[in-house]
């Protein structure tokens, strides 16, 4: 047989931008197939990983999931804020697909390319300080979060982390460590890596509305006299909680920390996994009060869906590390590097920093309005893209996980894509692909309020 002659062992739909853009439910949810599927899955796939919808995707594009049944999905999730260019985005098939055709892998640490290279030179151009930086390439954001802390021991010589509650970095031994909630990330999977301390985190709603420069020095007092500043290699913080809820720091209460951390020759880490590559409106979250972080750990937005996450920074700190002490097999990945070419092009050329600061302009609005008129909101809040309501019995701040569950559900069955977060499983969370047209939004919104209304 000639390669030409070779063919994909499954039929494959196009996706990317030209999918109808439209919610359409052809079958009962799940449909036959995606039943047939989760039976075969439940002989296939470990009971230990679960998934959010009940139905099995066959292509994505713009603001929509198309499953293997037909049904058009509005997607509010972007996979975990991934998606943010859209599936499929044209430059990244592009870029992809060339890629691929050239060579798949070559280890960059046996036969580098220019991709790495090139990825690299974006992310210091594009994060935020105007110092000379470096970068290095992972493959996820855990991997990320665990290279950063290398690079902060190794530069500082000290070894301390702190972090801070309602935190998530990811799902490894050292990053469940730095993770906080327990269930379902922690349980029965210790021991956890040591020299690790917690402190509080600014959150307005559940703090008793202290300003952010009193949380920061309540946090630095406990930092002060449990671990002491010259163990600290570094304070890592996402600079809006994202599993942990969405949770916003009081203004100061980041630019504190910094200059805490300054003072004492501690490093910063902004772990923007989550918060990256214009979701919240500005490339990164930490422009929006002028932080300059040491380190920042980058991910899921970053490729357009493509594996692939990075640590930039200070290029003293980045370069501190001995020759070999950083990489792994795949790290910066050519595809993957592809795939990151491809998104940042988009991010650039479509102006999705605009397009996030429009999608709250909708949604805000619309999520308040839910507020005044459902109890059962206890507080809107988010910036640009990602956006959540957390929800409690009304009338207290008692989290309400069952009433959160309950929405994401009633929106699931007529086929919105919404996730929930929270440490107390009571935060619903919109994370829209940037692209997703307007109209859609739009749809998406009506569907929630429906959702709400039925809750009685
Ligand atoms: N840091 C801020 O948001 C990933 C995790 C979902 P990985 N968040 C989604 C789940 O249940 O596993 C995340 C993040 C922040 C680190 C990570 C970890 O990124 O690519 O999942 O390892």
């Amino acid at each position: 047989m000639a390669s030409t002659d070779i063919v994909p062992t499954t039929a494959h739909p196009v996706g990317g931008p030209s999918l109808p853009q439209e919610r359409r439910l052809v079958t009962a949810i799940p449909g036959p197939r995606s039943v047939e599927l989760a039976a075969r899955r439940a002989h296939a796939v470990s009971a230990g990983v679960s998934s959010t919808l009940p139905v099995y995707v066959a292509a994505g594009g713009g603001g929509v999931l198309v499953d293997v049944d037909g049904n058009s999905w509005i997607d509010l999730g972007s996979g975990i804020a991934v998606t943010s260019v859209g599936n499929a985005a044209e430059a990244v098939v592009a870029e992809v697909g060339a890629q691929v055709q050239a060579f798949t892998h070559t280890c960059f640490m046996v036969a580098p390319y220019e991709g790495y290279v090139a990825v690299a030179e974006h992310l210091n151009r594009l994060t935020p300080g105007q110092h000379e930086k470096r970068s290095a390439l992972f493959n996820s954001g855990a991997e990320a979060v665990e290279n950063a802390v290398k690079i902060a021991r190794a530069a500082t010589g000290r070894s301390a982390i702190v972090v801070f509650e309602h935190a998530y970095h990811g799902r490894t031994n050292l990053t469940m460590a730095l993770t906080a909630k327990n269930m379902p990330y922690k349980q029965s999977f210790g021991p956890f890596a040591g020299e690790v301390y917690r402190v509080g985190m600014s959150y307005p709603y559940r703090d008793g509305g202290r300003t952010g420069e009193q949380a920061a020095a309540e946090a630095i007092r406990r930092i002060h006299t449990e671990v002491g500043e010259s163990n600290v290699a570094a304070l890592l913080i996402e600079p809006i909680q994202g599993e942990g809820g969405f949770v916003v720091p009081a203004p100061g209460f980041l630019p504190a920390l910094a200059r805490y951390a300054h003072t004492h020759g501690i490093l910063l880490i902004a772990d923007e996994i989550q918060t990256g590559f214009a979701r919240t409106g500005d490339l990164f979250a930490c422009q929006h009060e002028g932080v300059v972080p040491d380190l920042i750990t980058t991910a899921k937005g970053i490729a357009g869906g493509l594996p692939l996450s990075a640590v930039t920074g200070r290029a003293e700190v980045m370069d501190a590390v001995h020759p070999g002490g950083l990489g792994g097999t795949y790290g910066g990945n050519p595809v993957a590097c592809a795939g990151a070419l491809g998104a940042i092009r988009t991010l650039e050329e479509q102006d999705l920093t605009g397009r996030a600061r429009r999608i709250e302009q909708v949604m805000l609005p619309r999520l308040q309005a839910l507020a005044e008129r459902h109890g059962v909101v206890g507080e809107v809040r988010g910036r640009g893209a990602m956006l959540a309501v957390e929800l409690v019995e009304p009338g207290t701040r008692e989290p309400n996980p069952a009433a959160t569950t309950a929405v994401a559900t009633a929106c699931h069955a007529e086929g919105v894509l919404v996730l929930t977060a929270g440490s107390y499983g009571n935060v619903l969370r919109f994370l829209p692909p940037l692209v997703i047209p307007e109209p859609l939004l739009l749809e998406g919104l009506d569907v929630l309020e429906k959702a709400f209304s039925q809750l009685g």
